[in-house]
Parts: structure tokens; sequence; C-alpha cells
């Protein structure tokens, strides 16, 4: 299996760390964004979104984090997706959740408190932080 990711991407790190925890043999493909790698041809035929994280296992593609993370549980055991429908629905609660709400606002949270004032692009802008706190 191969997986597609970047340094300091917080969704391939999700990747990362359930593989990790599973066991799991991946060979990982670092991409660098400084180098144009996610816009390469190359790429686009494994995502055409240019996102990471993307999984390939055998002619398999599977990109979306969290659609990752329910392969990986899957066919890594261990029961981290529950076989009963209860624990599955309380999973993609959580799944669907974090991509809708949490993820969204925690990018809002380190654009604006972390990235901007790294890189010198200002202060953070207060309604931007307002927004994200209710997302
Ligand atoms: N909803 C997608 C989001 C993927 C995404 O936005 N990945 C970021 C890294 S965390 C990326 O590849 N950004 C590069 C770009 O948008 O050019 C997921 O959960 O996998």
């Amino acid at each position: 299996m191969k997986l597609f990711v970047f340094n300091g991407s917080p969704n391939a790190r999700k990747t990362l760390a359930t593989a990790d925890h599973l066991g799991l043999e991946i060979e990982v493909v670092w991409m660098d964004v400084t180098q144009g790698d996610l816009s390469k041809e190359s790429f686009l035929e494994v995502n055409p979104c240019g996102k990471v994280p993307v999984l390939q296992d055998g002619d398999l593609t599977v990109w979306e984090s969290n659609a990752i993370l329910v392969y990986l549980s899957v066919i890594g055991g261990g029961g981290l997706f529950p076989d009963e429908p209860r624990g599955r629905a309380n999973v993609l609660s959580w799944l669907f959740w974090e991509t809708s709400h949490f993820n969204r606002a925690i990018g809002m949270f380190a654009w604006e408190r972390v990235l901007k004032p790294a890189f010198g692009l200002g202060d953070a802008d207060s309604k931007q932080l307002a927004k994200a706190r209710v997302m």
C-alpha cells in the first residue's frame, strides 16, 4: 500500500497515525508542495482533486482522509471500526463532524493564530476567530 502525504498536513497525519497504530506496512510517498508536486500530472492521475492524503492499495485508490481511516480500520482489524451498526453510526457521526466542523474551525484558528504570525502576515482577525468558534 502507498500513502501520499506531505509534511505538515493534518489530514495526512491522521492517516499516518492510524496506519502506525494498526501496525500496517505502508510505503509513504512524501510530496513536496514547494515543488508543486500536488499539481503535477502524475499526481492528478492519482487524485484529480490534487490533495493529500491518498491511499493506493493495488488497483484501489482512496482519497478523503476519513474514508482512508475507515478503510485502514476495516482491513487492520482491532475494532477501530466496529462491526455492529450502532458502533458504526457513532464512529461515522464523529468522522463527519470532524470533516464538516472541527477541521474547518481548527484550520481557521491555526491560520489566524499560528501561520499568519509565523509568516509575518499580520494580526489574527477577530471576526474570523469568532466565526470559527461557532462552526
Ligand atoms: N477533505 C479532505 C481535505 C484534503 C486537504 O485539504 N488536504 C490538504 C492537506 S491537509 C491539501 O492537500 N492541500 C493542498 C491544496 O489544497 O493545494 C480530506 O480530509 O482528505
